[in-house]
């Protein structure tokens, strides 16, 4: 027969799902609501294979539960704001709008090749106007409801991209896109307050049990609960200053017995004090402040102190004091901006005492040490152990010491003050979302020097961004612009100024999930759509948006329901993080990266080499590496689609690994998708035939039939249970051992009753392999002459009696010892299993003519006999 053409037949599918409408979805439709979601990508310009995984995912998801009857929503939209589009625009002297929706219309293309079961009627792009005037009028809402605020704060500044970065776009120091050295500024920001949620967003992640238990706990250190003790230390009076005591905030005060020194921030207030008449001081203070805020950064950087020579009251020691200190790794916005420093348990603090020859005095002793050797070398011990060398909290578990010490100092005063207060901490900071740039959303405020900063009224939405602008100046093209800031106070009508600062694009894929319910409403949602379709059901995406995507959506789902908009509080029920696409990296002579598509792979036995394509130069082979253009181990999606069709490229992304590990692309693994595509196909057409001659009607009483109807029922029965685990690679291994039981039966030349079963079974292959193959299952469906489409069939039924095992296997023991076996149906009367026993040549002969004592039949387990 002919070979399957992908090239073919993949567009004309695609083209008839278009013109039926086959995944548009409305919202009264009475079936039960099921919403599946990839994460949108960032129209950047081509879609690649990571985007090729995550989708096929999704579109697996979202078409097994169509055919289990569900009105499914799988939308897609973009990502649209951003800094890349600037970037583009100040290169090509292009529009970030232009160069933006080009990469739209390419990827959109690019997406519909793949044939995934899209709503496209609901797609939305971050950058459009109808879609930030909502953004814009949730954030007028959510500052009415005290959820925004305004703040003058220390922030990270990439000097390259002339723009604040947030913490997380800070690596190693550097600025993620420019690679500058970020400095700190001071500047007046706008804020979410997502601080005041911090223990409801904790306490949320114990209800999130489909969620892999790797992003709740790197969401848990995020928002980094801690129980500590804010403690007062006496200030040993001195002409420096009239301040009589430092709050610090530490979370173990068991420790205390151990303190040699407290610790400021560069930025507290007593320091800024102390640096206007300390030109070293203040030289150190400008030194701190030229590396970044991040605390990664922080950690990072060598520790580094200024002694102020101010000294406090040890709190616990009699007569001693400590050194006051002013050290770089001390934050101002965490706890008191202060610290005591213990560094035989603390590293930072070990680290600084090693350096300026601070005092290291153990007070906590691990299980098992001397007391009257251990020391502290330059690793500092943060186990687990009993107090010592501490006066009357010796012999204290830690948990107990903290208990005690807490007391302690709470029935203490300093300067009339209690000297200790127990308090939580959360490092969760307020969400800064001021960008200094032009392509993202504008913050709908106006300054006015009379009224202050008041909010643009809802009916003046959108405050759209003007499109001439120019890039020939750094910094931001709106606040460049010749007229656009220039307004009036909707409240006074006075000459007033717009705010230029547009909003951090987390924002915009904070809620875009909500919108997909109702994408053309009015409003930013209609509630009762949302709560409908609300939690997504199933969330998929890179693992690389575990902390601050998730977080921040569901912080903004949070300040939605506040603010009228959803009524729930968490978004996403399931989450699935995909792993990467990987590819095996080649090197040229000289050292060169050299494209996979340049590359001839030969093989001899175990040995593999490669060769150049084009000139035959050789090429070493590589380690296996995540797809990147700088290492050039890209294989693009397009070449593939057009190669081996879509189909083809789909089925291997799922095959090949468990969906949460990387998956390596080959090409052999590709060919093998591609012959499987063949097979099936082959098979599909050859059983066509069959069914048609065959009148034949499946018997219970033939055995083949009936044993290959069970493989059908179980596939059917383990494909469904495997796609609802997300177990993608094991429903595609039990596809493939379905169709090799179904190629055995046929090359079988099949009885009547196993053709009439042979052409059941591939009618329910095509249904499972139509999730993952949706192309060539239309073209087999066709085949099979069946209603209508694949796509709209309901997943098979299974035929329960066929799932059970009905015949046991049961060994047969002659005066104990395992002689033969038996294999019987289930429940067999013991008379009749004895019959067969004894019947048994094996067993027959094992008796030598004898008649045995007795015989046990042990139903459904076992057969003894006794000679
Ligand atoms: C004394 C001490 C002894 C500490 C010891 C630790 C170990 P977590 O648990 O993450 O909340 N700290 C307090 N405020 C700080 C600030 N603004 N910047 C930098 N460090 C600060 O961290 C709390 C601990 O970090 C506190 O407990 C304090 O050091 C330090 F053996 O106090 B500890
Ligand atoms: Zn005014």
């Amino acid at each position: 027969g002919e070979r399957y053409n992908p090239r073919e037949s993949e567009p004309k599918w695609q083209k008839v799902w278009d013109e039926a409408k086959s995944f548009v979805t409305t919202n009264d439709d009475p079936r039960e609501p099921y919403y599946v979601l990839e994460m949108f990508p960032y129209p950047s310009g081509r879609i690649h294979m990571g985007h090729v995984r995550n989708y096929a995912m999704g579109d697996v998801v979202a078409r097994y539960h169509r055919a289990r009857g569900k009105n499914v929503l799988h939308p897609m939209g973009w990502d649209a704001f951003g800094l890349p589009a600037e970037n583009a625009a100040i290169e090509r002297k292009s529009h970030p709008g232009s160069w933006t929706r080009q990469n739209i219309e390419a990827m959109k293309a690019q997406l519909k090749s793949m044939g995934l079961s899209i709503d496209w009627t609901r797609e939305i792009a971050t950058c459009e106007p109808s879609y930030y005037q909502h953004q814009q009028s949730m954030f007028i809402d959510m500052l009415a409801a005290g959820l925004v605020t305004r703040k003058s704060s220390k922030v990270n500044w990439d000097p390259v991209d002339m723009t604040v970065l947030a913490n997380e776009q800070v690596i190693d120091g550097k600025g993620w896109r420019s690679g500058a050295p970020v400095e700190q500024r001071e500047l007046t920001q706008w804020f979410f307050k997502i601080s005041d949620f911090a223990e409801d967003l904790l306490t949320g992640l114990d209800g999130l049990t489909q969620w892999p238990e790797k992003v709740r706990i790197m969401q848990r250190n995020w928002i980094g609960k801690s129980e500590g003790l804010r403690l007062l230390f006496a200030l040993e009076p001195s002409e420096k200053t009239d301040v009589t005591s430092i709050e610090v905030f530490t979370t173990r005060p068991d420790t205390i017995f151990g303190a040699s020194f407290v610790g400021l921030s560069p930025d507290h207030p007593l320091t800024t004090a102390l640096a206007a008449s300390n030109a070293d001081l203040a030289a150190f203070v400008a030194e701190c402040h030229r590396h970044g805020t991040a605390t990664e950064t922080l950690e990072k950087a060598e520790k580094q102190g200024f002694d102020t020579g101010l000294r406090v009251k040890h709190p616990v020691i009699e007569g001693e004091t400590l050194p006051v200190y002013v050290a770089n790794f001390i934050l101002m916005d965490y706890g008191t901006g202060a610290i005591f420093g213990c560094p035989a348990h603390d590293q930072r603090d070990l680290d600084l005492a090693r350096k300026y020859g601070l005092s290291v005095k153990p007070v906590v002793l691990p299980p098992d040490a001397d007391p009257a050797s251990f020391e502290i070398g330059n690793e500092a011990y943060v186990d687990a152990g009993n107090i010592f060398n501490s006066g009357f909290l010796d012999g204290l578990s830690i948990d107990d010491a903290k208990a005690r010490i807490a007391a302690h100092f709470e029935a203490l005063t300093v300067d009339g003050k209690p000297q200790g207060k127990v308090e939580v901490n959360y490092r969760l900071r307020d969400w800064g979302i001021s960008r200094q740039r032009y392509w993202g959303c504008p913050i709908p405020v106006i300054h006015c020097e009379v009224c202050g900063t008041i909010p643009v009224p809802k009916k003046d939405l959108p405050v759209v961004l003007p499109d001439d602008v120019s890039f020939d100046k750094p910094g931001n093209a709106l606040d460049h612009h010749p007229t656009w800031k220039h307004t009036h106070c909707p409240q006074c009508g006075a000459a007033a100024r717009r705010e230029t600062d547009t909003m951090d694009t987390f924002v915009d894929s904070s809620w875009y999930f909500a919108r997909f319910t109702a994408p053309d409403a009015p409003t930013p949602t209609v509630p009762e759509v949302a709560n409908r379709w609300l939690p997504v059901n199933q969330y998929i995406g890179g693992v690389e948006h575990a902390i601050l995507h998730l977080l921040y959506s569901r912080f903004f789902t949070r300040a939605m329901k506040a603010t009228g908009h959803v009524g729930l509080d968490e978004p996403f029920q399931g989450l699935f993080t995909q792993g990467m696409v990987t590819h095996e990296t080649y090197r040229s002579e000289k050292g060169e990266w050299v494209p996979p598509t340049d590359v001839v792979l030969d093989a001899s036995g175990d040995q593999r080499s490669a060769r150049h394509a084009v000139t035959g130069a050789p090429i070493a082979i590589g380690s296996v590496e995540k797809m990147s253009k700088s290492k050039k181990n890209v294989v693009d999606p397009d070449e593939i689609v057009s190669g081996y069709g879509a189909d083809t490229a789909r089925w291997f992304m799922l095959s090949d690994s468990p969906p949460e590990r990387d998956v390596q692309w080959t090409e052999s693994g590709v060919e093998g998708a591609s012959r499987f595509q063949q097979r099936v196909w082959r098979l599909v057409n050859e059983t066509a035939a069959i069914a048609e001659q065959s009148t034949g009607t499946v018997s219970e009483n033939d055995a083949d039939a009936v044993a290959l109807r069970k493989i059908i029922h179980r596939a059917v029965a383990g494909v469904a249970q495997d796609i609802e685990g997300l177990g993608f690679n094991r429903a595609v291994a039990r596809i493939y051992e379905l169709t090799n039981a179904l190629i055995k039966a046929r090359e079988a030349r099949p009885s009547a009753a196993l053709a009439a079963a042979l052409s059941e079974g591939v009618a329910k292959l095509v249904q499972l392999l139509n999730p993952m193959m949706p192309h060539l299952a239309e073209s087999c469906w066709e085949v099979l002459g069946k209603q209508g489409l694949v796509a709209d069939a309901l997943w098979p039924e299974v035929d329960p009696a066929l799932l059970v095992d009905d015949e046991v296997t049961l060994p047969i023991q002659i005066n104990g010892k395992r002689r033969a076996e038996i294999t019987v149906p289930k429940g067999l009367p013991a008379a009749d299993v004895e019959a067969l026993v004894l019947a048994l040549e094996a067993v027959q002969k094992a008796l030598e003519g004898k008649t045995p004592k007795k015989v046990v039949v042990v139903q459904d387990r076992i057969v003894n006999l006794v000679v």
